[in-house]
């Protein structure tokens, strides 16, 4: 109740800023602030428009209901006497899901008001809203009414106002009714994704790390099957996918698909989650819809011997789920390859992976990338020993190799390998730990290849990978993924 006390000021506040900052130069404006002072024999200029204290009828969730739609038909007139009362217009304010009643006071006596309904087609009241308010004779007045709950998009309702006089039923059509959180969600974070290039790219999936400084785990369900990510407003959902997810560790690693992500511009994404008797989305928590390519190595086809290598499905170690590969017998160029589905051609694009080396230094490279069939291309690795981040050209499957040493070598831990392509040429090599930190980064460039088909996994031995995903990204080597600021937490 609290939480509805509060919001109701809010809401009260703004009923009297929208009253008071409605100019009357033209008085065919409805709404505008024509009334008399007190020192004319009317009432004080808030109470004369409308003084409206609204109170929650409902449960705390309709403050979160958010509409957006259009009006209407012409009201009708009243007759109680000599207090006559019309609606003249209503609409739905899709910046703040209000429903906006314009009330024209057409008697000779003032009018109180203190109840508005919406009624379904059949005359049945769906919500009430109580509120106090006068209207004076010949003068207009804005009502500003908090979200309603339980009502249903596509759908034609009627306002009624109800006081010392009523006004007709008044049609409004709520025709994309949408609940942001969604009803029995409890809890949502603003996302900003920004893109701070001059290129504008469609579908691109987003990479948003959770942990203890932006997200509270113990809010979601354990393994996060919980969440859900909407645009603004909550009327579009956005396919996303948990990579990982480690309640003790705070942890969370999620991926999310923004379909338009305009040059120079922030897109605000929701992601929305407390609720416990919900699940994974049966159809947005999809993987394969953000992804040119994924394999979490949980169902072991496709991968094919390249060379005199072995790539075998392995449960242990493991990255997440119940499978990695592991990449054993012999060195590179040796190992396994397989096909991406889909032909990259020119379009920028990364793959990334979650690699595992352990004791066996035998062969001290781990080497994930790319090719055509004929083994053309390009991948990335990680020198074990001597602590190098490589890139590697392949041709024919033969490797060139190029490095810079770095300071750490991540063995016996998960760590993220991702080669970064670029139109025109560039290639970023880079290594980060789990936590986030980056283990080190290397650029090259070579113009010989775009064109590729084939995942690899090849190298040395034995190592580990899991995860395996190929995605778009901004076309620009500063900042080929956009820049994710999640924000604090909102009821
Ligand atoms: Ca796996």
């Amino acid at each position: 109740m609290e939480i509805i006390s509060k919001i109701n000021i809010i809401l009260s506040i703004s009923v009297f800023n929208d009253l008071i900052s409605v100019p009357c130069a033209n008085r065919n404006i409805l709404g505008c602030n024509e009334v008399k002072s007190k020192s004319d024999k009317a009432v004080s200029p808030i109470v004369a428009v409308v003084l409206i204290i609204i109170v929650a009828v409902s449960t705390s969730l309709i403050m979160h209901n958010w509409i957006t739609g259009t009006s209407s038909t012409v009201g009708d007139v009243s007759k109680v006497g000599s207090e006559r009362l019309v609606i003249k217009a209503a609409y739905l304010d899709p910046g703040t899901g209000e429903i906006v009643v314009y009330l024209q006071n057409i008697g000779t006596k003032p009018i109180n008001v203190n109840t508005v309904y919406l009624k379904d087609p059949s005359g049945n009241i769906v919500y009430t809203w109580s509120i106090s308010a006068t209207v004076d004779p010949g003068h207009k007045g804005t009502v500003r009414l908090g979200p309603p709950s339980g009502i249903t998009s596509n759908t034609r309702y009627w306002i009624a106002v109800a006081g010392s006089a009523s006004t007709a039923p008044f049609e409004i059509s709520l025709s994309s009714f949408t609940s942001c959180p969604p009803l029995g969600w409890d809890y949502y974070r603003v996302i900003n994704v920004t893109n701070p290039t001059s290129f504008d790219v469609n579908n691109i999936p987003v990479r948003i790390r959770l942990n203890s400084s932006n997200f509270d785990f113990t809010h979601a369900n354990i393994d996060g099957s919980d969440l859900r990510f909407y645009l603004a407003g909550c009327s579009t959902q956005l396919y996303y996918w948990i990579e990982y997810w480690d309640r003790s560790d705070n942890l969370g690693i999620v991926w999310v698909n923004v379909p338009e992500l305009p040059s120079h511009s922030t897109v605000q994404i929701y992601m929305v989650y407390h609720n416990p008797s919900a699940g994974f989305d049966p159809v947005y928590y999809n993987a394969s819809a953000i992804f040119l390519f994924i394999d979490t190595m949980e169902t072991w086809t496709g991968w094919e011997s390249r060379g005199s290598g072995v790539v075998t499905q392995v449960d242990n170690p493991v990255f997440t789920g119940s499978y990695s590969l592991e990449k054993n017998t012999n060195c590179d160029p040796n190992g396994g390859n397989k096909s991406i589905g889909v032909t990259l051609n020119s379009e920028s694009f990364a793959l990334d992976a979650y690699v595992y080396r352990g004791s066996d230094l035998s062969c001290a490279v781990d080497r994930i990338g790319v090719t055509s069939r004929s083994g053309n291309g390009y991948g990335v690795g990680l020198w074990h020993g001597s602590s190098r981040i490589v890139i590697d050209k392949r041709t024919n499957y033969n490797r060139e190799e190029h490095y810079i040493g770095i300071g750490i070598d991540p063995q016996y831990r998960w760590y993220r390998l991702t080669m970064y392509w670029f139109t025109g040429g560039t290639i970023i090599g880079n290594a980060q730990e789990l936590n986030g930190n980056l283990i080190g980064s290397f650029t090259w460039s070579d113009t010989s290849y775009n064109n590729f088909e084939s995942v690899y996994v090849l190298g040395g031995k034995t190592y580990y990978v899991d995860n395996i995903k190929i995605y778009r990204i901004i076309p620009d080597p500063v900042n080929p993924e956009p820049l994710i600021q999640v924000g604090p937490e909102q009821t």
